[in-house]
């Protein structure tokens, strides 16, 4: 009896000890408010570090990351590591009064995210009222070194982060919502990396701009953090091909547009094989309950080389707002939306 009890307790030893494989990561997040202008406005917001959207976490497979959430803001907070699944672990994940006490204003707290077999693109957001709005930003979860991707090296990594901006306080739209008992005011534009794109009036320098070689493949890690929308995204001429979501591969497929739902991230390749010159990317909701706003953001793909640019650039044709026709390579986008996790 004895002898057993020594065996498993060396057996849970061993396996304990082999289960935290990863390194620890820390990282230092100070709550504050920020002054933001997008769309002929300033306002201040909450950020993390003085970022819109916030610093990219990275780490590798089964790494802990432990973050120093410092709340130098005047709102109780807390944060959300989305789609991290914290077996064993849910002390710390975010989701205030369920998981968790908020963040009070002048204190401090670690959070600790534990990585398991998630591999790919993950993000975080502030899990208290609307705070997400702003409080926001990418968690990359690598291959462990030595480890390749399953689909061709890209050239670069590229984040887009689809998100939302109101004109108005968060806090007020939120306020009169709940007041109300009606629908939320629509936002007053969607945003890629924090850009609104120069759709929008006061947007010209707003725009996210990225540079592509010919001939190379590009990773774009995709997470909607749009607050209520599913949303189209597409890049003019250049197909998409999926090869991941949700922080696992996907048998790789390829569309001309994917659709991605909020919560949800979708890493995709695309390769700069067109006519050098400027593409526009762009993204706006599908049509689903609510109030929002029918309005697209845009970023641009640069080629490098020496051509004329044209003075403006290729948009692409996205789907239409109330799309329902489900095409071949729509329902393929579609049913992966539907995977998306909610908050
Ligand atoms: C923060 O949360 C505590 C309860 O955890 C509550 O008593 C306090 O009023 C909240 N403060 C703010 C600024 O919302
Ligand atoms: C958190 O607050 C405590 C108590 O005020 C302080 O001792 C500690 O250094 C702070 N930690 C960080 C990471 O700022
Ligand atoms: C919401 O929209 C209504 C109607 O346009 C407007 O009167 C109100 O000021 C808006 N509220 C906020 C917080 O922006
Ligand atoms: C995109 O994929 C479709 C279907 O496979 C194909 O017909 C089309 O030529 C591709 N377009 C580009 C720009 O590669
Ligand atoms: C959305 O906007 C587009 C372009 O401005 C317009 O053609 C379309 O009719 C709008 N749809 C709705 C449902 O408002
Ligand atoms: C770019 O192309 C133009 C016209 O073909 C040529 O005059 C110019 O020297 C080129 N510039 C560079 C940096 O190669
Ligand atoms: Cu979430």
């Amino acid at each position: 009896m004895k002898f057993l009890i020594v065996y498993f307790s060396l057996l849970f030893f061993i396996c304990g000890f082999v289960a935290v494989h990863g390194k620890i990561l820390r990282q230092r997040f100070v709550l504050q408010d920020a002054p933001y202008t997008r769309l002929c406005g300033s306002k201040s917001i909450l950020t993390v570090n003085g970022k819109f959207p916030g610093p990219t976490i990275y780490a590798r497979v089964g790494d802990t990351v432990i973050v120093d959430v410092i709340n130098r803001a005047s709102e109780n907070i807390t944060i959300h590591w989305h789609g991290v699944k914290q077996p064993r672990n849910p002390w710390s994940d975010g989701p205030a009064y369920i998981t968790q006490c908020p963040i009070r204003p002048g204190t401090n707290f670690s959070q600790r995210i534990v990585l398991s077999d998630e591999i790919g693109t993950l993000w975080w957001h502030a899990h208290i009222e609307w705070f997400r709005a702003t409080v926001y930003g990418a968690l990359v979860v690598l291959p462990n070194l030595g480890d390749q991707y399953p689909f061709p090296k890209p050239a670069a990594e590229i984040p887009i982060i689809l998100g939302e901006w109101w004109n108005s306080d968060i806090r007020e739209v939120l306020r009169e919502g709940l007041q109300s008992g009606s629908d939320f005011n629509a936002s007053n534009a969607f945003l890629i990396n924090g850009q609104p794109g120069d759709l929008y009036p006061c947007s010209n320098s707003d725009t996210f701009k990225v540079k592509v070689d010919s001939g190379k493949t590009y990773l774009l890690r995709m997470i909607n953090n749009v607050m209520n929308n599913i949303m189209f995204f597409k890049i003019a001429n250049h197909n998409l091909t999926v090869v991941g979501s949700d922080a696992a591969y996907t048998k790789p497929f390829t569309a001309e547009y994917v659709a991605i739902s909020p919560g949800q991230t979708i890493d995709v390749l695309f390769v700069a094989n067109q006519q050098p010159s400027h593409y526009y990317m762009a993204s706006r909701p599908h049509n689903v309950a609510g109030n929002f706003a029918n309005t697209t953001t845009t970023a641009i793909l640069e080629y490098t080389g020496n051509y004329t640019a044209p003075s403006s650039p290729l948009l692409p044709t996205l789907p239409d707002f109330a799309d329902e026709v489900p095409l071949q390579f729509h329902s393929t986008a579609a049913k992966l939306s539907d995977r998306g996790s909610p908050h």
